[in-house]
């Protein structure tokens, strides 16, 4: 691999001309394939990260990345101010893929939860009866649905609202997996819906107990209130079914998903819901400019059918029960536990010696693999789908060789 730039020189470049938002591993990434990246040294690395479960198909999927150079070299961009031959055909695809009436095309998951967001309340108003500006929305305590300044606004974390206010009203928080606080709020004649993750990535990969989902989404509909599921990092074949609602037979009024809609290759993000639904915004009312463009059209479509055709979410399944019992066999008491669904799993770090989650991300990162800690003491690990068994197992042994090395 030719290389254009020293590690030192693109992580000097990133410190002075950008914005310090991040504080990445010190790795300088230069290409990907499949479960793989490779550094500016030519060093290759188990991704265990996906960007976030956007990764899903592997890194430059070939189906994908063909579709996208297609489009490309044909047509880009016509806003929705004129009608494209791509959008209405990826709309058709992706909603029978999903089981919706409509999709409402977006670029990325935030985008995409603020417009559920706007849809929700809009419903609430017109379809509900709820009084002008009196709309609330439910979401749980150590959420995390994005970064836009309504989205802050229902934050518990510190870091991802502090100083970032006025904050928007109109959401109420209750605890995560706690039915008996959910059925209390409720009560309120002016709830709109109840915004939630099947399972709370960047909490830690927190698991509900089983029939958490199927209860709450239960308890919505006795109340005329819309359950909103947030799957833009646990769908699309991530925690081992095309939906992780799937794994409760759950259909969310309003289904927002995101990242792996394009296999990492494109923003794409979408919100899908039914007419009823769906059909209370009207033209003129919400949009975006390149929201539904024929490039994310053509990745849209070409990213889902690789999610079907390679039966991804059968192999996360799979392979995930595989993680988790292979995680349970490493010798230290630095490992706590696992936890997850499918290939979505953290692993609970027991600080030892002064090193921590943080150090064991280090440490696999100089033996090939890349993780990072969620919080402190939590490692997510989020392969990407399309990795072999024999690729996972050559990853568990660097994943227990580094824990092990702290012994
Ligand atoms: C970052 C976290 C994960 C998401 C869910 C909406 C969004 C995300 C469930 C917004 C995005 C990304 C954002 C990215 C890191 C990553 C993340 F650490 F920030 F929290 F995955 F857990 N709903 N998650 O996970 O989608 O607007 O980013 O496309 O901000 O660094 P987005």
């Amino acid at each position: 691999m030719k290389q254009t730039i020293t590690a030192k020189q693109a992580m000097e470049l990133e410190d002075r001309y950008g914005a310090h938002n991040y504080h990445p591993l010190p790795v300088v990434l230069a290409k990907g394939e499949g479960p793989f990246m490779w550094d500016v040294d030519g060093k290759r690395y188990y991704d265990f990260l996906s960007a976030y479960s956007a990764v899903n198909q592997g890194h430059c999927h070939p189906a994908i990345v063909n579709a996208m150079i297609e489009q490309a070299k044909t047509l880009t961009l016509t806003s929705r101010a004129f009608y494209n031959d791509a959008l209405g055909v990826f709309e058709k695809f992706a909603t029978e893929f999903f089981g919706y009436d409509k999709l409402l095309p977006m670029n990325t998951g935030a985008e995409g939860v603020e417009t559920a967001i706007k849809l929700c309340r809009k419903w609430a108003y017109e379809k509900k009866g709820v009084p002008e500006n009196q709309a609330k929305i439910i979401v749980c305590q150590n959420n995390f649905h994005g970064r836009t300044t309504t989205i802050i606004s229902l934050s518990t974390d510190p870091d991802a609202r502090g100083n970032f206010g006025p904050y928007t009203p109109g959401f109420e928080i209750i605890p995560y997996n706690d039915l008996k606080a959910l059925e209390k709020a409720l009560e309120d004649p002016n709830v709109a819906g109840f915004l939630v993750e099947p399972i709370q990535g960047e909490a830690g990969v927190f698991v509900p107990d089983d029939g958490y989902m199927a209860k709450s989404s239960e308890l919505c509909k006795q109340k005329n209130v819309l359950f909103i599921a947030d799957e833009i990092q646990t769908g699309i074949a991530r925690t081992g079914r095309l939906l992780c609602c799937d794994h409760e037979n759950v259909k969310p009024d309003i289904l927002i998903l995101g990242k792996a809609l394009s296999g990492g290759v494109y923003p794409v993000s979408g919100v899908f819901a039914n007419d009823e639904i769906m059909l209370c915004i009207k033209p003129g009312q919400h949009g975006s400019t390149f929201g539904g463009n024929p490039i994310a059209a053509k990745v849209g479509i070409a990213a889902l059918t690789v999610v079907k055709e390679e039966k991804l979410a059968e192999k996360s399944e799979k392979l995930g029960k595989i993680f988790r019992e292979e995680i349970m066999k490493i010798n230290s008491d630095m490992v706590e536990g696992v936890r997850g669904k499918g290939l979505l799993n953290a692993v609970v770090i027991k600080p030892k010696n002064g090193k921590e989650a943080w150090d064991v991300c280090l440490k696999m990162a100089e033996n090939g693999l890349l993780a990072k800690p969620t919080h402190r003491h939590f490692i997510r690990f989020a392969p990407p789908l399309i990795i072999t068994e024999e690729q996972l197992m050559d990853a568990m042994r660097i994943i227990r060789e580094s824990v092990e090395s702290f012994n």
